[in-house]
């Protein structure tokens, strides 16, 4: 049993084994004394969007002030408390990534042979957490790859960058070799990654079924979902299908896609679909399940999807769009709200999901589409979102959350390799904010695949963070009920923080670090910093201080060597690649 409470900020947390865990995040700078804001530096930057040094201002503390000692009541053995909900159970995979298919050669590996060992590290530890990991390979530029035997440069994958598609996504062409299948197979022997693939429909008249065929026969038991197309709600606004395109138009397709599946001999496993996967922007969910989807379907459907992204940055990328300001856009990241709105239209669809014996995934999602903000996607800031709209997701009974990978072109990248042009297995790893909340989902969910999350509506429901300056820390007595009772002393927590949410860099979890957002191994660099949490058996609370702002280190840490330094709704689409 998980327990969870409340926003970004304080995240007290009851696991099986009753050790206490604090999300924690630290103090913003006080009203007025801010020191980083937009630098010169910053303002001249022409480089790729992935380096873009923009620090914004921390936002100002909520006013009023929130009250800073509160009480939260648990309720033992999975009864939910008045007013809240547990969850389905969840596995330690729920928090995921989305790659975007053009970049795999800059996040995975060269070939086969040459994997990106931080890469590696970074599943490594999830796995240690969690059990195992689920990657998607795919996005829009999914929709348009060929297998081909071999490439004239013996690359894994080529994109055709004069092809470029429409005016409106801007999405190359893309050829690809089993060999990028055999790099995520050498990958899963490795470490526990399991794989969703898409499946290209931009022509359904013509099929291409080689990613099934060879997915299934190289990736095994390690390929677990095959998405039938990419935000089919956009392929009109994209200009891919006529403009009368409709539900029923996909629900047809998918139809022509079964049959070709079945008649395929090559193809063993034809239960793995997933769809529809609506960006929710023409199309609501519900248009596609009132087709009979599910129920037609049901056989071949091994998960229901969805995509999506809360906002959009389309005006910076494309110059389309409303212009969404980065530092007056950041406080909407930076509340319980951001995540619960995200969720609110799929409520529905969680439920229906559960009707149909089906599981719904977010396949893929992230701050802001259009390659997110500048100075908000690479923040701990991002990385406090990441993790409470996960939290939110696994609460609201999605069965995983993939957050997107697009490359150089783009701010939100979890992690991406440093120098694409260069050959990678020896290159650092950019690991950007939204990692730190894979990997604190990971632990909390853990590997039982028994976990229930629950949105405990702490401190009155706030929805905001803690107060920021130093003087107001946050106490919370934690009680346990139901007959179960605390031990004096043994509870431990552990702390995820920075000294800002605008910080790139130098976030730590439980002590530990990956160090500046730019060129790590992959591995977490220091000694894990675990604080003991009071708790007295006699009232059967324990007593968890949120300091507003970053705890001495009880142990010395190693620095890491830092390297370097839609349009309108439906651009979900990077200039080059993204999401
Ligand atoms: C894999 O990539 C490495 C580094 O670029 C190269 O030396 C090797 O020949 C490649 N292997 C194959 C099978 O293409
Ligand atoms: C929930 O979804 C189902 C299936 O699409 C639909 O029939 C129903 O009207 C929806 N309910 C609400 C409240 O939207
Ligand atoms: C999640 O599913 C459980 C089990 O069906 C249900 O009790 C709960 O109300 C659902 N939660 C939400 C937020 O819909
Ligand atoms: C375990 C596994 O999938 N190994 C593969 C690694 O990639 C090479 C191709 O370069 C395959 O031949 C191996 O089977």
């Amino acid at each position: 049993m998980l327990l969870r409470t409340l926003a970004l900020g304080i995240f007290p947390a009851l696991l099986t084994h009753a050790s206490i865990t604090v999300y924690y995040q630290a103090g913003q700078s006080p009203l007025g004394t801010s020191t980083s804001t937009i630098t010169a530096a910053a303002a001249n930057y022409t480089g790729s969007a992935a380096y873009n040094p923009t620090v914004l201002e921390a936002p100002p503390v909520p006013n009023p002030a929130i009250t800073t000692a509160f009480d939260v009541q648990l309720v033992a053995n999975g009864a939910a408390p008045a007013g809240t909900f547990m969850s389905i159970t969840q596995e330690g995979n729920f928090f995921g990534f989305s790659v975007e298919m053009s970049v795999a050669n800059q996040v995975f590996g060269t070939n086969a042979s040459v994997l990106q060992v931080p890469f590696l590290n970074l599943m490594a530890n999830l796995q240690q957490r969690g059990g195992k990991v689920q990657v998607r390979v795919g996005g829009n530029t999914q929709e348009t790859a060929v297998l081909v035997d071999s490439t004239p440069d013996g690359k894994i994958l080529e994109k055709d960058l004069s092809g470029l598609l429409t005016l409106y996504t801007q999405t190359p062409p893309l050829v690809f070799t089993r060999e990028l299948l055999y790099m995520l197979s050498n990958i899963s022997a490795l470490v526990n990654v399991d794989w969703h693939l898409g499946i290209p429909f931009n022509d359904t008249n013509n099929l291409r079924l080689g990613i099934v065929e060879a997915g299934e026969a190289i990736l095994g038991n390690h390929l677990i979902g095959l998405q039938a197309g990419n935000e089919p709600d956009l392929y009109a606004d994209h200009q891919h299908r006529p403009s009368t395109y409709s539900p029923f138009d996909y629900f047809g397709e998918v139809r022509v896609l079964i049959d070709a599946m079945a008649s395929d001999s090559s193809i063993t496993n034809k239960n793995l679909l997933a769809g529809p996967n609506v960006a929710t922007g023409d199309w609501t969910p519900e248009m596609v399940w009132d087709t009979g989807f599910v129920d037609s379907y049901s056989e071949q459907l091994a998960w229901l999807g969805v995509e999506h992204y809360p906002t959009d940055n389309c005006f910076v990328q494309f110059g389309t769009g409303t212009f969404r300001d980065p530092q007056l856009t950041f406080p909407n990241y930076l509340n319980h709200s951001s995540g619960q709105s995200i969720v609110a239209p799929y409520l529905n669809s969680t439920n229906f999901a559960q009707t149909k014996n089906k599981k719904l995934i977010m396949f893929e999602t992230n701050t802001a589409s259009c390659g997110g903000f500048a100075g908000i996607s690479d923040s701990f800031g991002a990385a406090l979102w990441g993790l409470d709209y996960g939290m939110q997701m696994a609460y609201s009974n999605f069965s995983a959350g993939l957050f997107h990978v697009g490359g150089q072109s783009v701010f939100y990248n979890v992690t991406i390799h440093t120098s694409p042009n260069e050959p990678i297995d020896i290159q650092p790893m950019d690991n950007r904010p939204i990692y730190y909340s894979a990997l604190v989902m990971a632990e909390a969910i853990g590997a039982t695949g028994t976990a229930q999350v629950q949105d405990l509506n702490a401190n009155d429901n706030s929805i905001y963070t803690l107060p920021i300056s130093g003087a107001s820390d946050v106490t919370v007595s934690l009680a346990i009920g139901g007959g179960q009772t605390v031990r004096m002393g043994v509870h431990l927590g552990v702390y995820l923080q920075a000294a800002s949410v605008s910080q790139k860099g130098n976030i730590t979890w439980a002590g530990q670090t990956f160090g500046e957002n730019f060129g790590s191994d992959g591995r977490l660099q220091g000694s894990e910093d675990i604080t003991t949490v009071q708790c007295d058996s006699s009232t059967n609370t324990c007593s968890i201080k949120v300091p507003a702002h970053p705890l001495p280190s009880s142990s010395s840490r190693t620095a890491i060597t830092a390297k370097k330094a839609h349009r309108k709704r439906h651009c979900d689409d990077g200039p080059d690649e993204d999401g």
